[in-house]
C-alpha cells in the first residue's frame, strides 16, 4: 500500500508540499492539471513542471485524478473522436513523466454532489453532506449556486464553473441517453483509451458515482457491484481499473464494502483507494465524517482488513475530512483532518498486516 495525499497545486492549494511532506506515510500526491480545459491535451512541459515542484519537496507524482472526461465523449457525440484522440495523447504524455494511475469519472454533467459544504457536527467541526430530499425540490441551477456560494472560491474538482453555464443544453442532450446508452458510450471510450494505456503502462481507474444514484433524473452507472463487473469486463484488461472510492460507494448501505474489495481486489481490477467515512441518516441521506468507525456507518477495520486480505499494494488516499481546528479552506480537503486520517489507516493497517503475519 503506498500512500498518497490529494493536492491542487501552488496557485491552488492553500496546503503547501513541505506541509504533506511531514504527515508520516505519505510518499506522494495525487495531482492535476487544472488549467487545461477539459477535452484538450495536456502538455508535456506542464506536466513536467508539476513533476518537477513535487518531486523538489520531496515527494512523488504517479497518480492523477482526474482527467475528466469530455461532455460529448459521456453524450456519445460525433465529435467525441477528437476528444477520444486528445485524452490518449494525455495519456501518452503523463506515462511518459512517470504517471502510473489515472482517475476519471464517466458522470453526467456533474461530478461529486452535496447539497451542503458545511454542515456543522455537535463538536464544532464542519463537513459535507447530502440530503436528496432537498435536491428534489430545487432546479440544477439552484443547486449549483448554493455550491459555488460554499466553495468560499477554491476550485472544486469537477465543477468548471463555465461548463456548468451551458446547464439548459447539456441537460437537453441527456434526454436521449440512458443508462444503456451511457453504458455503451463508456465502452466505446474504453475501447480506444485502454490499449493505449496497456502500451504506456498506465492504469485507467474509473471513480465511482458520488453519491451512487441518478440526480436530476441523469443516468448513473458506477453505482454497484454488479455494474462496476459490467464495466470492467466489457474491456476485460487489467488496465481497465477501478478508484475504490469507499465513501461514495459506502453512501448506499446495500454496497457490502468489505466484499467488493475482496472481490475487485482478487480481480485485481483494484488501482487506487480513497478512504473515508459516512454517517447515513436517512434514505439517501448522509453526512461525512472523521475516518474512524465509530463516527459514521463503516467498519473501518474490516475494510482495511479486506484489502490485506486481497495484497492491495496500489495507492491509497485519505479521502474528505473535516474542517477542524480554525483551519479554512476547499471544503472537504483540509490539512489536518485528511492527516489524522492516514494516521489512523495506517494504524488498521500496521495492525492487520501483524494479525495476518503471526496469528494466520
Ligand atoms: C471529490 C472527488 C471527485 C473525484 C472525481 C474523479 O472530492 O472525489 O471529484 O476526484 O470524481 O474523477
Amino acid at each position: 500500500m503506498r500512500i498518497v495525499f490529494r493536492w491542487y497545486g501552488e496557485k491552488n492549494d492553500n496546503i503547501t508540499l513541505e506541509q504533506i511532506r511531514q504527515i508520516p506515510g505519505v510518499e506522494g500526491v495525487v495531482g492535476a492539471l487544472f488549467d487545461v480545459p477539459v477535452g484538450e491535451v495536456w502538455p508535456m512541459d506542464k506536466i513536467l513542471k508539476l513533476k518537477e515542484t513535487v518531486e523538489r519537496a520531496g515527494l512523488k507524482l504517479e497518480v492523477i485524478e482526474s482527467v475528466n472526461v469530455h461532455e460529448d465523449i459521456k453524450l456519445g457525440l460525433p465529435t467525441r473522436d477528437r476528444y477520444i484522440e486528445n485524452y490518449k495523447e494525455t495519456i501518452r504524455n503523463l506515462a511518459k513523466a512517470g504517471v502510473k494511475v489515472v482517475c476519471y469519472n464517466f458522470m453526467p454533467v456533474f461530478d461529486w454532489m452535496r447539497t451542503d459544504l458545511a454542515m456543522k457536527l455537535p463538536d464544532g467541526s464542519e463537513v459535507l453532506a447530502y440530503d436528496h430530499s432537498l435536491i428534489e425540490n430545487i432546479t440544477p441551477e439552484e443547486l449549483i449556486k448554493r455550491v459555488k456560494e460554499g466553495s468560499q472560491g477554491f476550485i472544486l474538482p469537477g465543477w468548471e464553473w463555465d461548463r456548468l453555464e451551458k446547464l439548459r443544453e447539456t441537460f437537453e442532450l441527456y434526454k436521449s441517453v440512458d443508462e444503456n446508452k451511457l453504458f455503451e458510450n463508456l465502452v466505446y471510450f474504453l475501447e480506444r483509451v485502454v490499449p493505449v494505456c496497456e502500451e504506456c503502462g498506465v492504469k485507467l481507474a474509473i471513480h465511482p458515482d458520488d453519491p451512487p444514484w441518478s440526480i436530476f433524473g441523469l443516468p448513473r452507472i458506477v453505482t454497484n457491484k454488479e455494474n462496476i463487473e459490467k464495466i470492467l469486463k466489457a474491456v476485460d484488461s487489467p488496465h481497465n481499473g477501478l478508484t475504490f472510492c469507499m465513501g461514495s460507494l459506502g453512501a448506499n448501505p446495500e454496497n457490502d464494502i468489505p466484499e467488493m474489495i475482496r472481490y475487485f481486489g482478487k480481480m485485481g481490477r483494484i488501482h487506487f483507494v480513497h478512504l473515508r467515512n459516512v454517517k447515513i441518516t436517512g434514505p439517501k441521506r448522509f453526512h461525512e465524517t472523521a475516518h474512524p468507525s465509530f463516527c459514521g456507518s463503516h467498519d473501518m477495520f474490516e475494510i482495511v482488513k479486506a484489502l490485506q486480505d486481497v495484497g492491495f499494494d496500489g495507492y491509497i488516499r485519505p479521502d474528505h475530512g473535516r474542517m477542524i481546528w480554525g483551519e479554512k479552506g476547499r471544503p472537504g480537503y483540509g490539512l489536518y483532518d485528511r492527516a489524522l486520517g492516514i494516521t489512523y489507516i495506517l494504524g488498521l493497517w500496521e495492525a492487520t498486516k501483524k494479525m495476518k503475519e503471526r496469528y494466520c
